[in-house]
């Protein structure tokens, strides 16, 4: 996602935490956050070209073969380096470092927060699990309307951009309220299955890579070939596979970090 996804992505989060979540993620965030993880949820993307920070740029995504429409670990995630692969470590780092507070810290935490909560928004982009040979749809020229882009950008940002103009008044929280409606009257039912993993897991990135992939196939690249003019047909058809993609990022991103940090006992 751009940046108004994964803003979206933490925010809904946010309102999902439990009390001590909301604890943990206080002592962690930068000052500058003031209290709102939403606020370095994009950091991860303003930094991954620069030179210190360029290993961490493939851990965005994780492509899959051509045609194939369904992600496999270890054929799609060599030797852990992808999203989902990032998110079992950051999620490992938190936890190794909340259970035994007397422990030597080895990481750096704020960053594995902030990492984890990025990632978790991106592994719900469906194109983020797109082909290799497109570069996750980067390399599919398209139209959105009469503006020359990518489909990959389309579904980064250009879908929540129209959405935005269309029918928000250009307003972020404005639309962001309304996916917490969702979720609350419309969703609500789904919720507690969406954050939920395998017994004894604590992050469970494989089956949401699988759905995005499924998900690209069956509405991103349909009917998006290059040198297709998207536009009111795709958008409106395609516009609820992204909030639901958004809405569950944010569900499963707070459910993670509950587990991390708020576990029953
Ligand atoms: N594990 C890990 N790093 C890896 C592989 C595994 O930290 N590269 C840890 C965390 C997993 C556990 O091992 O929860 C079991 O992994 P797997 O699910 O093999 O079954
Ligand atoms: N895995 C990993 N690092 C972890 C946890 C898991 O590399 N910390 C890898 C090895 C697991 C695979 O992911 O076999 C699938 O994980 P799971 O079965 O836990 O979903
Ligand atoms: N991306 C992807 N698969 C790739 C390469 C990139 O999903 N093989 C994503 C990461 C970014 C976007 O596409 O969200 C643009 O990539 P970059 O910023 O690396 O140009
Ligand atoms: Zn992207
Ligand atoms: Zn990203």
């Amino acid at each position: 996602w751009g940046d108004d996804g994964h803003y979206a992505v933490c925010k809904i989060a946010q309102g999902y935490f439990e009390e001590e979540t909301v604890v943990a993620v206080k002592k962690l965030l930068p000052a500058y956050a003031d209290g709102e993880l939403a606020a370095v949820c994009s950091w991860p993307d303003e930094i991954k070209r620069l030179p210190q920070w360029k290993w961490t740029a493939a851990l965005h995504f994780a492509d899959t073969p051509d045609y194939k429409c369904n992600y496999d670990y270890s054929r799609d995630c060599p030797e852990d380096w992808c999203v989902a692969g990032a998110i079992f470590n950051y999620t490992n780092q938190l936890i190794s470092a909340s259970e035994d507070s007397l422990s030597i810290v080895h990481y750096n935490l704020t960053e594995a927060l902030v990492f984890l909560s990025h990632y978790m928004g991106d592994i719900h982009q469906p194109l983020h699990e797109g082909f290799l040979g497109d570069l996750g749809g980067n390399k599919v020229k398209v139209n959105w309307y009469n503006q020359e882009t990518n489909l990959h950008r389309v579904w980064d940002d250009m879908i929540i951009e129209t959405a935005l103009e269309k029918y928000y008044n250009s307003s972020l929280s404005t639309m962001i309220q309304a996916l917490q409606d969702k979720l609350k009257y419309g969703w609500s039912n789904d919720v507690w299955s969406w954050g939920s993993c395998q017994v004894s897991q604590t992050a469970c990135p494989n089956p949401y890579a699988s759905e995005s992939i499924d998900l690209a196939c069956k509405y991103a690249y349909k009917n998006a070939t290059a040198e297709t003019t998207l536009g009111d047909y795709y958008f409106l058809s395609r516009l609820p596979v992204v909030e639901k993609k958004i809405a569950q990022g944010g569900i499963r991103l707070a459910a993670t970090l509950n587990r991390i940090f708020s576990p029953p006992n």
